[in-house]
């Protein structure tokens, strides 16, 4: 459901938690959220890297913004629970692939497609799964795009191999997501059948002006392209 954790599901998640064989796990958990915080470090280093390179060179960036955030202690017990795992570290690691999350958020829709080039040039950052919400919305309304990737890290004790989620998604879109994932909030996560449909019409009005404003800033970068083969 989003990230929402209704409070139905926290009070479940902390009687579960409370369990003596969960301290070891979350003790453990705790430990291991080390290696997620060095490999989102390590893509939004990459990602701030191209960002300033593509700056440079054509005096503009696909990229507006980066956010990152590590998952919660909660919403990954929601998860494993959902998914039927087993309260491990070997679960967790290898069955909950978004603990290190990195949001990209682009001006116009044809950035997003830039980004993605740019991160399947990067070496040592393997694409296992992507998913296309722009050209097929979620049901909700939702749009992005989301890849999950493994990237390396290194540790006093060697070479490690860790999962993240990258979504990538124009600032219209992300406008749409926030709002969207607070008004989940106020009803805890169970939103009323028209409010959902007015969602969806918000993001249809949305993608339209979204694709506009790509139409606009084509246009813009026409009319340049020509007025400097005139100088030139
Ligand atoms: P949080 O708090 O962002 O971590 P999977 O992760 O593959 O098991 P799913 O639903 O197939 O589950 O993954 P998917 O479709 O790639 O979506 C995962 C993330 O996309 C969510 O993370 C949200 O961040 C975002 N998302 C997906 N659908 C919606 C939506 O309808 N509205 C909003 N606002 N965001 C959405 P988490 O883990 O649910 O939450």
């Amino acid at each position: 459901m989003n990230g929402i954790i209704t409070n139905k599901e926290r009070e479940y998640i902390y009687d579960i938690l409370k369990e003596d064989n969960m301290r070891e796990f979350v003790k453990d958990m705790r430990i291991t959220m080390l290696k997620y915080n060095a490999a989102m470090n390590e893509i939004v280093t990459k990602m701030k890297i191209l960002s300033d390179d593509f700056r440079v060179r054509y005096s503009r960036s696909p990229i507006d913004n980066i956010e990152a955030r590590i998952k919660s202690t909660e919403s990954i017990i929601k998860k494993m629970i959902r998914n039927n795992l087993s309260f491990t570290i070997h679960d967790m690691e290898n069955n909950i692939l978004d603990i290190a999350g990195i949001r990209i958020i682009c001006p116009f829709i044809s950035d997003i497609y830039d980004v993605i080039e740019m991160i399947q040039q990067i070496d040592d950052i393997e694409i296992i799964k992507e998913k296309d919400y722009i050209t097929t919305p979620k049901e909700s309304g939702y749009r992005s795009y989301h890849m999950i990737v493994k990237v390396p890290i290194h540790l006093t004790t060697g070479k490690e191999i860790v999962y993240a989620e990258i979504q990538i998604r124009t600032m219209a879109m992300d406008f749409w997501a926030s709002l969207e994932h607070k008004i989940k909030y106020k009803y805890d996560g169970i939103i009323p059948y028209d409010i959902g449909q007015k969602l969806i019409e918000c993001a249809e009005t949305i993608n339209v002006a979204d694709n506009q404003m790509m139409e606009l800033s084509d246009k813009v970068k026409d009319a340049n392209e020509i007025q400097c083969s005139f100088i030139t």
